[in-house]
């Protein structure tokens, strides 16, 4: 355990110094990709974002149950010992060779794992020489035939020390490595990885050409509870498959456009802020939310329409996709036409009246509205490739999700919540439907089994935001099952069949169980 521990301790320090792939968040991600669709959408139902620490927590312990028996084994098998301490390392490096990663270059990436491989193995045969003086393959155990006081007999109880154990060299080679361990572990902790969060707030994004319109008045269902029209930042969904939030440089952030184009481009972060900016407010969903889930969001969003961007690259030919890279590798593929169709698809700088936060997706990220996330929104985004669908697969089209993905119209109670006791008489219960790029233009609230009655609709602010509801009820003592469901502007009524949100997201009705008494 010392072993494996200095090993990644230092390993570690050097990811976070020399912004190599960490061998414990390499291993992580590469668990994260090969990890079958079911265990994700385990991990996203139960665990939300929490899912990272835990993965973190798994990995540590992983480590430590292995190097446990790696030790164990060792004090029979020496050799074993060494070869499962080395294969860490190996891992390490293997992970951070195959896997997404946030590094530089290949040598850099795969550094960290070089040093752990290193530092373990040296550290595992530093031990067991201790251990097992004389020949690295002796058999240990034998009783210490004549040891001085100072030097040996150190082990408690019925256990000898091996012969010519010196316990001085051992605790001096046990500390050493302890203290490379934790203290490699705690710098990597404490080493800003990128830039900072000044740097971020200090960006000043300029006043858009186009400002968003005014947001009406009444866009806010007066009920408590319910969720605010506008999500604020802190509180905003996130969904990627980042074990460390990538902190990039806007200074040296570049975006490329090319494929199928008449004119391949390469836009700097200013390049960007000085084209014209667009302010919009769009809501986001994730195709993994499950009905009445967390997963969806509205912002009020600054940035480059991406169309604008085309016409100056000047599409080619048969192209019908946007392949786009984030700047750790992970791809998504977008149609063509829905960058293009008018909607207002942008690069986005901004979210609520600051710079995009880091977690979602800073500096620039895209935001095309009516697409699920997984198809449109790529955080920390770098690369634009004009292609085509038959010539490539994304990341999560890879993973049983469909290539193409509309929002589904949805809708949600957020009040009254699942099992409130109310007060017989007049209740009240409200929530939010939206179905971007259609708009939403009737919700209605069913009790028990009976008639569908109207709910009233808030303010519209956009086709592409929310829109919240309040329904007004007299409630009578007894257990009520509430159920909501919204029709869109096209006279879409929305399903009520049920579907897992694979492959291309949940539908059915929420609905939501209140006492009365
Ligand atoms: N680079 C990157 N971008 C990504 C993802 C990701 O895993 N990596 N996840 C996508 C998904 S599934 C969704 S729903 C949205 C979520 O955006 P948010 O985290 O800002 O709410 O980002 C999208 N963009
Ligand atoms: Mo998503």
């Amino acid at each position: 355990m010392l072993a494996a521990g200095a090993g990644l301790g230092l390993g570690e320090l050097t990811a976070a110094l020399a912004g190599g792939t960490s061998p414990v968040v390499g291993v992580g991600t590469q668990l994260i990709d090969l990890a079958p669709g079911a265990a994700k959408d385990f991990a996203v139902k139960n665990l939300g974002t929490a899912d990272k620490p835990v993965l973190i927590g798994v990995v540590l312990l992983a480590v430590t149950v292995f190097a446990l028996l790696a030790g164990a084994i060792g004090a029979t098998r020496p050799r074993v010992a060494v070869a499962l301490t080395a294969l860490l390392g190996v891992l390490a490096i293997l992970a951070a060779a195959t896997g997404r990663t946030l590094a530089p270059n290949h040598f850099v990436r795969v550094l960290p794992g070089i040093i752990t491989l290193l530092v373990a193995t040296i550290g595992i045969l530093l031990v067991l020489r201790i251990l097992h003086p004389g020949s690295r393959t002796s058999q240990p155990g034998k009783p210490a035939a004549k040891a001085s006081p100072e030097s040996a007999g150190a082990a408690a109880g019925p256990a000898e020390a091996p012969a010519g154990f010196d316990r001085r060299r051992f605790l001096g080679t046990a500390m050493a490595l302890g203290v490379a361990g934790a203290g490699g572990l705690g710098a990597s902790l404490v080493i800003p990885a990128g830039v900072s969060e000044a740097t971020r707030r200090g960006i000043r994004i300029p006043v858009p050409a186009s400002r968003a319109r005014a947001m009406p008045a009444g866009v806010m269902a007066d009920v408590p509870g319910v969720s605010r029209f506008v999500t604020p930042n802190p509180s905003f969904y996130r969904v990627d498959t980042l074990l460390t939030v990538p902190k990039v440089d806007p200074r040296t952030w570049s975006l490329r456009i090319h494929g199928m184009v008449d004119r391949e481009l390469e836009l700097s972060f200013a390049d960007l802020l000085d084209r014209r900016l667009i302010e919009r407010d769009i809501t986001l969903t994730c195709v993994s939310n499950e009905v009445g889930g967390p997963y969806v969001g509205n912002a009020r969003w600054i940035g480059v329409p991406i169309a604008e961007l085309l016409r100056e690259a000047g599409v080619q030919g048969d192209a019908d996709a946007i392949k786009s890279t984030s700047v750790d590798g992970l791809t998504i593929g977008t149609p063509l036409k829905a960058l293009t169709d008018g909607r207002d698809a942008i690069l986005a700088v901004g979210m609520n009246g600051e710079p995009l936060p880091f977690e979602h997706g800073f500096p620039v990220r895209m935001v095309v509205p009516g697409l699920y996330g997984y198809v449109s929104a790529t955080k920390w985004v770098v690369d634009l490739e004009v292609t085509k669908f038959a010539d490539f697969s994304a990341y999560w089209t890879d993973r049983g999700w469909a290539v193409e993905a509309p929002i589904k119209t949805s809708s949600r109670i957020d009040v009254p919540k699942g099992f409130a006791r109310i007060k017989a008489g007049p209740a009240v219960a409200a929530g939010v439907a939206w179905a971007q790029q259609r708009g939403i233009a009737k919700v209605e609230v069913q009790v028990d089994d009976g008639e569908w009655q109207p709910a009233k609709l808030a303010a519209e602010d956009s086709i592409d935001t929310w829109r919240q509801w309040t329904f007004r009820w007299n409630a009578t003592p007894g257990n009520h099952t509430l159920t909501v469901r919204a029709t869109d502007t096209t006279g879409e009524v929305q399903t009520a069949d049920r579907a897992a949100p694979r492959p291309n997201g949940s539908s059915g009705l929420h609905n939501t169980v209140v006492m009365v008494e």
